[in-house]
C-alpha cells in the first residue's frame, strides 16, 4: 500500500488521482484517527465519502451565495419521503471525478466497487413518490434551478425486508448505525415546533380581534444538509433533513437524581418524531405521531424558508415572486393554514392579504385516485395537537363554502362533497381538499390520472377552479437511470451520438437510425446478455439463486399491492408450469420471473401474495422438468440498489395493474429506457410511453378505464371468467385446494375467496385471458432476436420524454414561475 502522499496532506481539492490519494490519507489519519495499515473497510469509504464532499464545498457555498446575490427565485420541494438510495456513484458522475476515485482507491489498496456496496441506501421513502423526490432533486440542480428538498431525518427508513418460510418479516433499517459522512448537522439553523396549547384571542392596539399560540410545548428541529450535486454544472443544492431533538435547556427547578434521570430518559421521547418513517403505501393511518411528523416537517421548514427570505427581502407580500413551495402530496399541505397563521398572528397581516400570498406561493400534487390513501385528520386530534391551526382551517372552510354558494347555488350535496371539514360521528379534514382551495396549482402525474382526478375524485373543484388544475407526467433522471447503473448501455451510445443525451435525453432518437446497423445492434444486444450475466452473478452471491441467462428476464418490481397485480403474474408462472408439465416435449421459450417489493407491515392480502409467489416459485424450481425453461424467484429487500442491479437486464418489464389505478408508475419509464419491452395495461404513464415508443414496440392488453368502468356498471361476475378458461381455472384449483402448500392446503384461501366469491375487485380474472395471449406474443417475439432487439433498442431511443429534467421544466414553466432560470448558461450541452 502506497503511503508515499504525505507532502500533500494539505491539498483539498485538486482533481486529480494523485491529490485525492493524499487526501482519503488524511482523512483517515485526521479525520478519524486511523491510518492505511489498520483502517477497515467502513473507515476507507468514510474517508472516501469525506474527500468526494471536500471536491463537493466549494460549489456547495458558491451555489447558495449566488441564489442570495441574484435573488434567484427559491423552489422548495416538500417531502416526507427522499428515497435517493446511495450517493457515491452519483456524485461522482456529476463531478466526472469517476476514474480519478477508482485509481485512488486502486492505488491504496481497495476495490471501488467493494467500497461503494458499503454504502447503505438512504431509504428514506416507500416507493414511487419518494423516488420521484429524489430524481427532481437530480434534475432541479442539473438545471440550475434554485431548488431545495425538505424533509424528516428518519433514523428508521423504510424497514428491512426479509423471507423466512415464504413469508415476509419486517427488520429495523439502522442505517445511520455508523453515521452518513453526507449529511452535515448545521447547528445554527435549529427551530422549535410547537404542539398542543390553546387559541387565545386578544385585540391589537388597532382594535382588531386577534389570535395568539399559548401554553404550548415543543420539540427542537435541527437541519441536517445532503448536497445534491447538478451533473458537471457546478451547482449543488441541498436537501434538508430535520432531525428532532429536546428542548436544549431542561429547566428542572428542584433537582433530585431522580427528576434528573428521569428528566434525561425523557431527551428521546422529543426525538421520537423523527424515528421512523411510517411503511404504508397508498393506505391513510391516522396516527398522531404521523401528524406530529407531518407539522413537525411543515413548521420548521416554514421556519426556515421565511427566515432566508427575511435576509434578502423586506415585504412579505412579495413571497411569491420569490418563493414557491410545492407540496408533494398532502403529506405537507398542514402549510396551508401554517403559513395563514404566521403571516396573521406572528407579521400581523389581515386575512385576505395573507390568504393571497398563500395561495400564490403553494401548490400541491396528487399521486393516487385510490380513497384508501387520501389523508383525513380527525377534527378531535387536531384541536389537541393544533388548535389555532384548526380554527385557521374552519374559517378556511367557511369562506370557502360561501363561494361554493356563490358559485353553483344551493347545492348541499356539492356542498357536503366539497367541504373541507366532513361532517358526521368522526368529524375530520379533508387534506385533500384543503391542498385544492389553499394552492394555486393541483397536478396529476400522467395525462391519464390528470384527466382522471378532473373527473372523478375532484370532479367538483375542477368545476369551480379549472385552471388550477394541470398535468405534469412523471420523469426518471437518466443520470442513476441510465448513466450510473447501466454503464455498458451509456458508453456504447455515447460512442455513437456523443453524450448531449445525459442532459437532453430526446437527443437517444438518433439511436432510431441504427435498427438497421447490424454492427450497432450485435452491441446493443450484447449488452443485455452482459447485463443479464452481471445480474445473475450479483443473485447468485446475495441470495444463492442460479438463474438461467439463457432465458427470457421477466421482471416485475414494485411495491406490493392488490392493484398493481402480481397475482397475475403468479397465476401466469403456475399455468406455464402447468403447461410444461403437461407437454414436456412442446417446445417452450425459456422464462426466468423475478418478482421484488415489499408489503406494508399491516396489509395482509398482500403479505399472503408473498407467501404464495414464494411457494409457487419452489414448485418450479424444485421441479426438474422445468430446467431450462421456467424459473420463478421473489428477491427480498427491494431497494434503489437493487433496482439499479435488475433494471439494466430486464428483457421484459410487467406493468400491469388494474386501468385507472396506477396514477403513474416510473419504474415503467426506467425499463423502457434500458431496453425492456413493457407488457402493460393502458393504464398511468404506460399509456404515454406507447405514445412515444409507437404501437409496435409496447405489448399492450387488458381492459381500458372505459372498459373497466362499463364491466363494473354491467354486472361483473369473476366466476364466469374462472369457469371460461381452463388454464386459469386449473390454477386458481391449484391454489384453493393446497398444491403449492400441501401442509397446509387451505393456506391461500383469503386470496381464492377474493378472486370468486369477494368477485375480483381488481380484475384479475377479467383481464388474465387476455394477459396470456400478451405473454404468447412475448415469447413469439423473443424467438426472432433480430426483431426483439429493434423492438428494445425504440424503447431506447424513444423515451426521452420521461426524463426528470423535462418534468422539471414543465413544473419551472407552469408552476413555479422560474422558467427564466432554466440553463442559465449552466447546463451541460454534451462535450
Ligand atoms: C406512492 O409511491 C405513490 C402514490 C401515493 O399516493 C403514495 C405513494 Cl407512497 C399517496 C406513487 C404512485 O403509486 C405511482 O403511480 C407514481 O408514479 C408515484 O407515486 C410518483 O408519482
Amino acid at each position: 500500500m502506497s503511503t508515499t502522499t504525505s507532502k500533500k496532506l494539505n491539498v483539498k481539492t485538486g482533481m486529480d488521482t494523485e491529490s485525492i490519494k493524499a487526501d482519503i490519507l488524511s482523512h483517515l489519519r485526521y479525520s478519524l484517527a486511523t491510518d492505511i495499515e489498520t483502517a477497515n473497510k467502513k473507515e476507507f469509504y468514510k474517508s472516501v465519502v469525506l474527500s468526494v464532499m471536500d471536491r463537493l464545498h466549494d460549489s456547495w457555498l458558491n451555489t447558495q451565495k449566488e441564489y442570495r446575490e441574484k435573488k434567484t427565485k427559491k423552489i422548495y420541494y416538500i417531502s416526507m419521503e427522499f428515497l435517493i438510495g446511495r450517493l457515491l456513484d452519483n456524485a461522482l458522475v456529476n463531478l466526472n471525478l469517476e476514474q480519478e476515485f477508482r485509481d485512488a482507491c486502486k492505488d491504496l489498496g481497495y476495490d471501488y466497487e467493494e467500497i461503494r456496496d458499503i454504502e447503505n441506501d438512504a431509504a428514506l421513502g416507500n416507493g414511487g413518490l419518494g423516488r420521484l423526490a429524489a430524481c427532481f432533486l437530480d434534475s432541479m440542480a442539473t438545471l440550475g434551478l434554485a431548488g431545495f428538498g425538505y424533509g424528516i431525518k428518519y433514523d428508521y427508513g423504510i424497514f428491512k425486508q426479509k423471507i423466512h418460510d415464504g413469508y415476509q418479516i419486517e427488520r429495523p433499517d439502522d442505517w445511520l448505525r455508523f453515521g452518513t459522512p453526507w449529511a452535515t448537522t448545521r447547528p445554527s439553523v435549529m427551530y422549535p415546533v410547537r404542539f398542543y396549547g390553546r387559541s387565545v384571542p386578544y385585540t391589537d392596539e388597532d382594535g382588531h380581534l386577534r389570535f395568539k399560540w399559548e401554553n404550548t410545548q415543543h420539540v427542537y428541529a435541527l437541519a441536517n444538509d445532503i448536497p445534491m450535486p447538478g451533473f458537471r454544472n457546478g451547482v449543488v443544492n441541498n436537501l434538508r433533513l430535520w432531525k428532532a431533538t429536546s428542548p436544549k435547556s431542561l429547566d428542572l427547578t428542584s433537582f433530585n437524581q431522580g427528576e434528573y434521570i428521569n428528566a434525561v430518559r425523557d431527551i428521546e421521547l422529543h426525538e421520537n418524531i423523527s424515528r421512523v418513517l411510517y411503511p404504508n403505501d397508498k393506505i391513510f393511518v391516522g396516527q398522531e405521531l404521523r401528524l406530529k411528523q407531518e407539522y413537525f416537517l411543515v413548521s420548521s421548514t416554514l421556519q426556515d424558508i421565511l427566515r432566508e427570505y427575511k435576509q434578502q427581502h423586506d415585504d412579505l407580500r412579495d413571497l411569491p415572486k420569490y418563493v414557491a413551495i410545492q407540496c408533494n402530496d398532502t403529506h405537507p399541505n398542514l402549510a396551508v393554514p401554517d403559513l395563514m397563521r404566521i403571516l396573521m398572528d406572528e407579521e400581523g397581516f389581515d386575512w385576505e392579504t395573507s390568504w393571497d400570498i398563500t395561495v400564490k406561493t403553494l401548490s400541491y400534487t396528487n399521486h393516487t385516485v385510490l380513497p384508501e390513501a387520501l389523508e383525513k385528520w380527525p377534527v378531535s386530534m387536531l384541536r389537541n395537537l393544533l388548535p389555532r391551526h384548526l380554527q385557521i382551517i374552519y374559517e378556511i372552510n367557511k369562506r370557502f363554502i360561501n363561494k361554493v354558494h356563490e358559485h353553483f347555488g344551493d347545492d348541499v350535496n356539492r356542498v357536503r362533497r366539497m367541504s373541507i371539514i366532513s361532517e358526521g360521528e368522526q368529524p375530520s379534514v379533508q387534506m385533500a381538499n384543503l391542498g385544492i382551495v389553499g394552492t394555486h396549482k393541483v397536478n396529476g402525474v400522467a395525462a391519464l390520472h390528470t384527466d382522471l382526478i378532473k373527473k372523478t375524485i375532484f370532479r367538483d373543484f375542477f368545476e369551480m377552479y379549472p385552471e388550477r388544475f394541470t398535468n405534469k407526467t412523471n420523469g426518471i433522471t437518466p443520470r442513476r437511470w441510465l448513466k450510473q447503473c447501466n454503464k455498458p448501455l451509456a458508453d456504447l451510445i455515447t460512442s455513437e451520438i456523443g453524450d448531449s443525451w445525459i442532459t437532453h435525453l430526446s437527443d437517444l432518437r438518433k439511436l432510431d437510425d441504427k435498427v438497421n446497423d447490424k454492427k450497432f445492434m450485435k452491441k446493443y444486444s450484447d449488452i443485455k446478455q452482459q447485463n443479464k450475466e452481471r445480474l445473475a452473478a450479483y443473485v447468485k452471491e446475495n441470495y444463492g439463486f442460479e438463474l438461467n441467462t439463457k432465458a427470457i428476464f421477466d421482471i416485475q418490481i414494485k411495491r406490493i399491492h392488490e392493484y398493481k397485480r402480481q397475482l397475475m403474474l403468479a397465476i401466469y408462472a403456475a399455468a406455464q408450469y402447468n403447461y410444461i408439465k403437461a407437454n414436456p416435449d412442446a417446445p417452450v421459450v425459456p422464462r426466468t420471473i423475478i418478482f421484488a417489493g415489499k408489503a406494508a407491515p399491516g396489509y395482509a392480502m398482500a403479505k399472503m401474495f408473498i407467501k404464495l409467489i414464494n411457494s409457487i416459485s419452489d414448485k418450479i424450481n424444485n421441479d426438474p422438468d422445468m430446467e431450462g425453461k421456467l424459473q420463478c424467484f421473489f428477491l427480498d429487500n427491494y431497494s434503489v440498489t437493487l433496482a439499479e442491479q435488475l433494471i439494466p437486464a430486464a428483457d421484459v418489464s410487467e406493468q400491469i395493474s388494474t386501468a385507472g389505478m396506477e396514477a403513474s408508475g416510473t419504474g415503467n419509464m426506467k425499463f423502457a429506457l434500458n431496453g425492456a419491452v413493457t407488457i402493460g395495461t393502458l393504464d398511468g404513464a404506460n399509456v404515454e410511453i406507447k405514445e412515444e415508443v409507437g404501437d409496435e414496440n409496447i405489448i399492450i392488453f387488458g381492459l381500458t378505464v372505459e372498459g373497466v368502468e362499463e364491466l363494473r356498471r354491467s354486472g361483473y361476475s369473476s366466476w364466469e371468467y374462472y369457469n371460461a378458461d381452463k388454464a386459469l381455472k386449473q390454477v386458481i384449483d391449484q391454489i384453493r385446494d393446497g398444491f403449492f402448500e400441501p401442509d397446509h392446503p387451505s393456506l391461500f384461501h383469503t386470496i381464492t375467496n377474493s378472486l370468486l366469491d369477494g368477485n375480483d375487485y381488481f380484475l384479475v380474472l377479467a383481464d388474465y385471458p387476455a394477459y396470456a395471449e400478451a405473454q404468447k406474443e412475448v415469447d413469439a417475439l423473443y424467438s426472432k432476436p433480430d426483431e426483439w432487439f429493434k423492438v428494445a433498442l425504440y424503447n431506447t431511443a424513444r423515451v426521452g420524454k420521461f426524463s426528470s429534467d423535462r418534468t422539471i421544466s414543465d413544473y419551472a414553466t407552469d408552476i413555479w414561475g422560474c422558467e427564466d432560470q432554466l440553463n442559465k448558461g449552466r447546463e451541460y450541452q454534451g462535450s
